[in-house]
């Protein structure tokens, strides 16, 4: 394996290894048991404001993690609070921007915006009606 961590270059520290997902998923748990739901803000303030961090830290984590900005954090958005959190504690200045490691990898909600084929259709129709009016 000395190999293999040679090969793959420098260590990015803002990518969370499977051991500590599975302890961040433990700790989601304990707020959320539904691993789909999600964390209201309040409730992660007071779990995160735990760690001792200053405000001002814990607000400008909270700024990165909550990727879609909808005051509430899904899983991944928490692992890579919980990440950011462990990181500072740990000695590392915070990023100004959510590590690409970090992002969620699915986004939640909102899926993509596709017509259905009947919408498309009568648009089609009412086109051909304004013309056949025009050359009238
Ligand atoms: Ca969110």
């Amino acid at each position: 394996s000395a190999i293999q961590r040679q090969s793959s270059g420098y260590d990015d520290p803002w990518k969370i290894t499977d051991e500590q997902r599975q302890y961040y998923i433990n700790q989601f748990k304990t707020i959320q048991p539904d691993l789909t739901g999600f964390i209201p803000g309040s409730a992660a303030k007071e779990f995160f404001t735990k760690s001792k961090l200053p405000i001002l830290e814990l607000s400008h984590i909270w700024e990165l993690s909550d990727f879609d900005k909808d005051g509430a954090l899904t899983l991944d958005e928490f692992c890579a609070a919980f990440h950011l959190v462990v990181a500072r504690k740990n000695g590392y200045d915070l990023p100004e921007k959510l590590p690409e490691s970090l992002m969620p990898k699915s986004p939640p909600t909102s899926p993509p915006p596709c017509l259905p084929m009947r919408f498309d259709r009568t648009a089609h129709a009412h086109k051909r009606t304004r013309l056949r009016l025009v050359c009238r």
